[in-house]
């Protein structure tokens, strides 16, 4: 009996260690990639054949932007009591030679709690005119990347030689990136409701929440014109930065940058990064609801070109590296190529972005849509700036 009891027991601790084995075990081995079976961006749940923009936005986009409210990123929640902005009084900064800083306290207030964003932005010195913004939601230390102007992350020098403002604010304002303290901003201040719902906002929601409260300062700043607006994320960002560009329609762009699984890439290519080791490690990202689908992507009502989709016929730019292989470039690519029937078939903005994933250093620049592979590793640098850049000023041109 005891025996029995011990060999159960050794049965269940390797079946666990199996499993743990294969959930820690990403797959990077493209013959063992499953054949590719996604909706189509055209059939509603329903069975509605999707043919025109009427039918797309009434009909498909509210759908499919419910989905992944529902499954993955959690409800937005946009009612607040009030919103104020109180600028601060900034006078020497590093990059005080090029440009005037300003330091906006972005106030949110609803039930009694407020919740305070600082917003940093850089205007080129001496500018006239109504000038094009560039965002970056930050998960880096925002204080230390003011402080080095040698940082690519936010290349204040770059963006304002463009001639655009420079904005940038810290995640940790709005939900600290970490396991712990994520519900100590927003979550837990203005919308505690939230943390009880299944398909409740979490981390990643609650940052695009800020990239939309940093909007509705633009809007009201005659300075900026919200109209030439490009929101940038990288990595978790570009995750955040594509969720608020699907909910959002003011940003004129919007730019994921090796964003990977829960991003741009296509869950169901179980490439690299998967939705259960995601899940695992950033619990506190996505909605409870998206834990069902760890190790059964194949489950899931929805993939990621979906949500690229919903940016359409808005400027959407993806961008992957090569050594990033944990954010599966084929199936960041893959992605935009599926959106982009949208910007063709329902908007007639023809982009004929190429039919096959290009595996060597490549740049593709239409005029709604923008992709690179780079070389190197994982990280927002020199390279892809230029090339944000360039796609935003063409676009920006009047
Ligand atoms: C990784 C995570 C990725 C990506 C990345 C980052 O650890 O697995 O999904 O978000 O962090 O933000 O740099």
């Amino acid at each position: 009996m005891l025996q029995k009891t011990v060999f159960a027991c050794i049965t269940l601790i390797s079946l666990t260690a199996t499993m743990t084995m294969a959930q820690q075990e990403p797959n990077y081995d493209e013959s063992k990639v499953p054949a590719l079976s996604i909706p189509d961006v055209f059939i509603s749940q329903d069975g509605k054949l999707i043919k025109d923009a009427n039918d797309w936005e009434k009909v498909r986009r509210t759908e499919i932007l419910q989905l992944f409210a529902d499954e993955v990123y959690g409800e937005l929640p946009q009612d607040f009591d009030k919103i104020s902005f109180e600028e601060q009084v900034v006078s020497e900064h590093p990059y005080s030679d090029f440009s005037n800083m300003k330091t906006v306290e972005i106030q949110v207030e609803r039930s009694g709690k407020q919740n305070t964003v600082k917003l940093h932005l850089f205007f080129p010195k001496g500018f006239t005119g109504v000038l094009p913004v560039v965002l970056v939601i930050s998960h880096r230390n925002v204080s230390e990347l003011l402080k080095d102007t040698a940082d690519r992350f936010f290349p204040i020098d770059e963006i304002i030689g463009k001639g655009m403002v420079a904005a940038v604010f810290d995640v940790e304002d709005v939900s600290p990136d970490d396991k712990e303290r994520f519900s100590q901003g927003i979550l837990g201040r203005l919308y505690p409701e939230q943390l009880q719902m299944t398909n409740g906002m979490r981390g990643l929601g609650a940052w695009a929440w800020g990239a939309m409260r940093a909007m509705d300062y633009f809007e009201q700043n005659p300075e900026i014109d919200d109209k030439r607006a490009m929101l940038v994320g990288h990595s978790r960002g570009g995750k955040a930065a594509l969720w608020c560009g699907a909910n959002d329609t003011r940003w004129a762009i919007t730019v994921a940058n090796e964003s990977g699984c829960g991003g741009a890439a296509l869950s169901k290519r179980k490439f690299g990064e998967t939705v259960e080791r995601i899940n695992t490690t950033f619990p506190f990202w996505f909605t409870d609801n998206f834990k069902k689908y760890n190790g059964r992507e194949e489950s899931l009502p929805l993939d990621q070109h979906m949500l690229l989709s919903l940016i359409a016929p808005r400027g959407l730019y993806v961008a992957s590296s090569k050594d990033d292989q944990w954010a599966d470039p084929k199936g960041e690519y893959l992605s935009l190529l599926f959106a982009s029937r949208v910007y063709g078939e329902i908007y007639q903005t023809l982009q004929e972005l190429p039919e096959t994933f290009n595996s060597e250093v490549n740049t593709v620049q239409l005029e709604h849509l923008g992709y690179h592979l780079r070389e190197g590793a994982h990280d927002l640098s020199a390279y892809d700036w230029e090339r944000f850049l360039d796609f935003a000023e063409k676009r920006f041109k009047k």
